[in-house]
């Protein structure tokens, strides 16, 4: 039962050198995305969905001062005088750019000293001795942190308009060959969430025991061709697929198509930060709302899998009853098991990633696109808050679902088998798609 993280069987100084490289990756993304735009799209709204470019830059720097220099470090704080500008729950999104912001060039100073002083912490922590600190908590839920407003600032970056700045080259074809639709998982108990992994977020704990009955998962996400037989089949038009709350969410927002499409002729076109191409049939579909994923499960016979089923589908190894890291087991990603990271900037076809396939054979639970489940974001049992009740606490309740398995916009560092995410089923510009899944019947299991 007993699994032992990488991070655990690492020295202090290996360990305190892993931290180091998280936040310098985290910190190069965040300047691949801030430099590729000039000054005056830097504190520009994109979207009233959005804060400007400029505030998650700032945001991320004000969060790991309050955590690494104040909190960890006991220093002087740097700037106590914008804590309240970058605290997330004193303005709403679309009151960011309003604000006396810093402008381009004092957000990166800032984040840059705060980043000197952050590391001049690390160089000092034992990373043990508190639970804040222990393998380097802190520290990585800060990497974590930054990384996740990357991923928010890529969602930016397919809102604004205008010419690409960001360039990737293409994920890779598919090589798995034939797959069938949908795979069995077995009925039975598995072990959800985690108490041992290091750097797993207080939502994620602690582990417990599901029992979760037999069903059918499809092998891997719906792609726009399944979604395009949904759109020509009048799905958008049908009331009977979409649930009450949905349809009225779909007529208030004219919804016919995924975010960013556009019928062309007799085919269909999308954006794709600023590049304007044909919607590729075998990828996943990406830009959809829950509302939209549980209208398409309908239409195919089908349903959204629960979150429970999704992590059993995406942990439980059936040859040990062991729930792991990864469907693949419990080294980290690379680049031949995932698309994650932002080394692609577009989902990868359905099938390109057969070693990243679980042992049942369910592929790209991890990458490509958020998965919607049916379940609403809540505590575990036995939940506790840590280290403070804003990262999730204050979002559970029957508001937002739950998403699964990151997106490309992720970093393997915000993402595994228990990683959880959550949205209003009406959002639609961030990464999201979904697979389907079914019951299974009596006499399927025999
Ligand atoms: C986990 C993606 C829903 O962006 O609202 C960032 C992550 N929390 N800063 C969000 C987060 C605080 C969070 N999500
Ligand atoms: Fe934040």
């Amino acid at each position: 039962m007993t699994s032992t993280h990488p991070i655990q069987q690492l020295d202090t100084e290996r360990l305190r050198q892993h931290v180091a490289d998280q936040l310098v990756r985290a910190r190069e993304r965040t300047a691949l995305l801030t430099d590729a735009v000039d000054e005056h799209d830097l504190v520009r709204q994109h979207s009233r969905l959005m804060s400007p470019l400029v505030w998650d830059l700032a945001h991320v720097g004000s969060q790991e001062e309050l955590w690494l220099v104040r909190d960890v470090g006991g220093r002087e704080p740097v700037r106590q005088d914008i804590d309240e500008l970058y605290d997330a729950f004193r303005h709403a999104r679309a009151d960011r750019p309003a604000l006396p912001l810093l402008g381009p060039a004092e957000a990166r100073g800032y984040v840059r000293q705060v980043r000197d002083k952050a590391l001049d912490v690390l160089a000092a922590s034992a990373l043990s001795g508190h639970r804040l600190v222990d393998h380097g908590f802190a520290f990585g839920m800060i990497a974590q942190h930054e990384q996740q407003h990357d991923e928010t600032m890529l969602a930016t970056h397919q809102l604004r308009s205008g010419p690409p700045v960001l360039h990737a080259p293409d994920p890779p074809a598919a090589s798995a060959g034939p797959l069938p639709a949908e795979v069995l998982i077995p009925g039975g108990v598995f072990t959800m969430g985690t108490s041992t992994e290091p750097w797993a977020l207080d939502n994620e704990r602690p582990a417990h025991q599901v029992h979760v009955p037999a069903f059918f998962l499809d092998t891997t996400p719906v792609t726009n061709g399944r979604y395009l037989e949904f759109i020509d089949a009048g799905g958008y038009a049908e009331p009977r697929w979409w649930s009450q709350e949905g349809w009225a969410h779909r007529q208030r927002a004219d919804l016919s198509a995924p975010r960013f499409w556009r019928r062309d002729g007799s085919g269909w076109l999308r954006t794709r930060f600023g590049v304007v191409e044909p919607v590729p049939p075998d990828e996943p579909v990406v830009h959809v709302c829950y509302h939209e994923a549980e209208a398409y499960a309908r239409w195919a016979g089908r349903r959204l899998p629960t979150e429970a089923e999704w992590e059993k589908a995406a942990r439980h190894d059936p040859a040990t009853g062991r729930s792991r890291r990864y469907p693949w087991g419990d080294t980290d990603p690379g680049p031949d098991r995932a698309n994650l990271g932002q080394r692609h900037l577009r989902p990868a076809p359905v099938g390109a990633y057969p070693r990243g396939a679980s042992p049942l054979g369910v592929h790209q639970l991890i990458g490509d696109v958020w998965e919607w489940t049916s379940t609403d974001f809540h505590g575990y049992p036995g939940f506790s808050v840590f280290p403070y009740p804003e990262y999730s606490q204050v979002f559970f309740g029957g508001e937002y679902k739950v998403l699964r398995g990151g997106s490309f916009g992720t970093d393997q560092v915000a993402c595994r088998g228990t990683f959880r995410n959550w949205d209003f089923p009406i959002r639609r510009q961030i990464f999201a798609g979904f697979r389907t899944a079914r019951d299974a019947r009596p006499e399927e299991l025999a």
